[in-house]
């Protein structure tokens, strides 16, 4: 996860589901990308290289992040890349081991920048056909951009032309998670969540604050100090006025409930209960579209 980013992110379902099947390195680490474990083994990237997002907020933080996630990657997974403008160009036709070789290719074709207008189809449909031929169950493509479509001389193309050819090219249901790196939806409809929705992915708003869950006093650790400064709100403090709610938000049920959320936070620390992504000693961001938020945590 790159450090100096401020990131905002909101997601739809599925949190369990990918907590549990997130992968996880030999030494404990998630793999990640924006912070989100990443849901699969076999993971082809599907890239927006369009002008808009190249010349768009951060680029060179996007490909730096895209690179500090394939370093992650080991053997184990099974990878490709797919980076599309009007046309698209792929990094390998199969899933190939993410040997110590591979990535530094991969990280050779991602740092090729050319640049042009937009279509999401000509990226996504040869994504999905390398996926495709992943594990079931354990593939995804991940998708990253800036909500662009295109596909049309003037503005995107309709969702009524996008989704059924989406789906067509999409037999097998591999999920997409799509992350868009922006902090706010730019695209004439919200193709990102529409897509995100419809395949059984996440979808990710790329800006905002990593945190740990449960580290409602802001020290980098959750302890017994936590569970206390949860009850300490009930003294008074008023809801939502914290720097980081989200931490606070023991149960991830998206609600402050000192109560609730302390009870659950001392089930974590002394009945082992598995607490939801971002869990200490991860920082993260939240899986789910709550109304909290995080301004300020000890996550670098
Ligand atoms: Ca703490
Ligand atoms: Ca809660």
């Amino acid at each position: 996860m790159r450090r100096q980013h401020t990131r905002r992110l909101m997601a739809l379902g599925l949190t369990t589901l990918l907590v549990t099947i997130g992968s996880s390195k030999a030494n404990g680490q998630v793999q990640e990308i924006y912070g989100v474990p990443l849901p699969s083994s076999d993971i082809v990237f599907c890239i927006d290289y369009s002008a808009s997002v190249t010349h768009g907020v951060d680029w060179m933080g996007t490909l730096a992040e895209i690179e500090d996630t394939l370093g992650q990657l080991t053997p184990g997974n099974r990878f490709s890349i797919v980076k599309f403008r009007y046309i698209a160009e792929i990094f390998d036709p199969d899933l190939v081991s993410a040997t110590p070789e591979a990535i530094e290719a991969a990280i050779a074709f991602l740092w090729d920048m050319p640049s042009d207008a937009t279509c999401l189809l000509n990226g996504l449909v040869p994504a999905l056909d390398i996926a495709s031929t992943g594990t079931v169950g354990d593939r995804s493509v991940v998708l990253i951009g800036d909500g662009g479509i295109g596909c049309d001389a003037t503005s995107d193309i309709p969702e009524g032309t996008f989704m059924p050819q989406l789906l067509a090219a999409n037999p097998f249901m591999v999920p997409i998670h799509a992350i868009q790196t922006v902090d706010s939806p730019t695209a004439s409809w919200p193709a990102y969540p529409t897509i995100a929705l419809a395949t059984g992915g996440l979808y990710v708003v790329g800006f905002g604050r990593p945190f740990v869950r449960g580290d409602a006093n802001n020290t980098g650790v959750v302890d017994i100090a936590d569970v206390v400064a949860i009850l300490e709100s009930l003294g008074g403090f008023p809801s939502g006025s914290y720097p980081c709610s989200n931490a606070r938000d023991a149960d991830a049920d998206g609600v402050l409930d000192p109560i609730a959320d302390s009870l659950f936070l001392l089930s974590a620390l002394f009945l082992g209960v598995p607490m939801a992504w971002p869990y200490a000693p991860h920082c993260g961001q939240d899986l789910s579209a709550t109304a909290l938020h995080c301004f300020m945590a000890a996550c670098p």
